[in-house]
């Protein structure tokens, strides 16, 4: 099973009246990855002021994360996210307050008590597991929750996601094969951007898709463009269906494109070009989504105005909110490192 499906800018070739959206839920997609890029936005302006230390940026991975976040029972279906995945949070149910939180590493952040790296998710009531800071890992925990959710008898499919540099690793082999052996409900999803930090795809790999990887594992391989994300949607709630319909795994691959930098801490001016950076940027997902959307007569203007100032003022907010808040105090320290009680 192989599909490859490709976005002229401005306009989703999903048909978006077989995927059974209201206009009220088209436009809430637009709200939620225009919320990620507002909030992306404010984030690299705090680390420019030296207010905060560290962030890795959603921005370009946007249509991937919030059409995947769609396909997901939210408190129902287990995610694992990677550190790229703000947007996809966001759409979970995550609040940008969480999310300022864990950057200014206050007390309150709720994935670690601001003890982790900020972008390593975590939340028990939306199932979403926190993964850790080597590459792939979280894949095999993946695998794992499938694995026990099976033995459970529970109709729930786990999904998570990680770059294509991550299919480089010895986790994601071992984690797709027990997967592919044992027909787990796991939706695997690659966001290829085409660069791990500074190595292009071609020199990681000897093959155009990524998606072609899940055939050596007895499980289907689909290629969706990860810029559109009304075709992201349809390509992960199918596989998520069969996921829990006992059906087994999928390896979704969404091409995609990330507009900054691998984090704050690297310059790409040294490994990609501005010419390429700027031919992507022309396909900026939520750009093609919200004129998407005013093509086809589902949002007025009025209606995207309003959609801009709420994001807005929640940025604003969910920032004071967390500039105000406390530091977390020595007496905590090893909280959350041993056992307790
Ligand atoms: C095992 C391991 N090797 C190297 C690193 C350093 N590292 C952090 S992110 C990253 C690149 C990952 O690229 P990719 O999986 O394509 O995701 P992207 O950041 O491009 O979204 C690397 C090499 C690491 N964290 N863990």
């Amino acid at each position: 099973m192989r599909q490859t499906s490709h976005a002229p800018t401005g306009a989703s070739p999903a048909d978006y009246t077989a995927l059974d959206l209201s206009p009220n839920a088209l436009t809430d997609i637009y709200y939620h990855m225009s919320l990620a890029r507002a909030l992306d936005e404010r984030m690299v302006i705090l680390h420019r002021q030296g207010k905060v230390a560290f962030l890795v940026s959603c921005q370009g991975h946007e249509a991937a994360q919030v059409g995947s976040a769609l396909a997901v029972n939210k408190g129902a279906d287990f995610v694992v996210p990677y550190y790229r995945d703000t947007a996809l949070v966001l759409a979970l149910g995550m609040t940008p307050r969480d999310i300022m939180l864990g950057l200014f590493a206050r007390a309150a952040d709720p994935c670690s008590g601001g003890r982790q790296m900020p972008m390593h998710w975590s939340s028990r009531d939306l199932k979403i597991i926190s993964g850790s800071s080597p590459v792939a890992t979280h894949i095999i925990h993946a695998v794992g929750i499938a694995y026990a959710s099976r033995l459970r008898r529970e109709k729930a499919a786990a999904i998570t996601f990680f770059g294509d540099g991550a299919t480089s690793e010895g986790d994601f082999h071992e984690g797709l094969n027990f997967a592919g052996v044992h027909k787990l409900p796991v939706v695997f999803v690659c966001e290829n951007n085409g660069y791990a930090i500074s190595t292009p795809q071609r020199k990681q790999m000897a093959i155009k898709d990524v998606a072609d990887r899940a055939a050596g594992y007895g499980f289907p391989g689909v290629v969706v463009d990860g810029m559109d994300v009304l075709a992201v949607f349809a390509t992960v709630k199918e596989a998520m269906e069969r996921a829990r319909g006992g059906g087994g795994p999928t390896l979704v691959e969404a091409k995609t494109y990330r507009f900054l930098p691998h984090s704050s801490d690297d310059d790409d001016r040294s490994y990609r070009s501005r010419e390429e950076v700027a031919e992507w940027r022309r396909r900026d997902p939520v750009e093609c989504f919200r004129a998407f959307l005013s093509q086809k007569g589902l949002m007025t203007a009025q209606r995207e105005a309003e959609v801009k100032e709420r994001v807005a003022r929640e940025v604003d907010e969910a920032q004071a909110f967390a500039e105000a808040s406390p530091l977390p105090t020595p007496d905590t320290l090893l909280r959350h490192v041993y056992s307790e009680g």
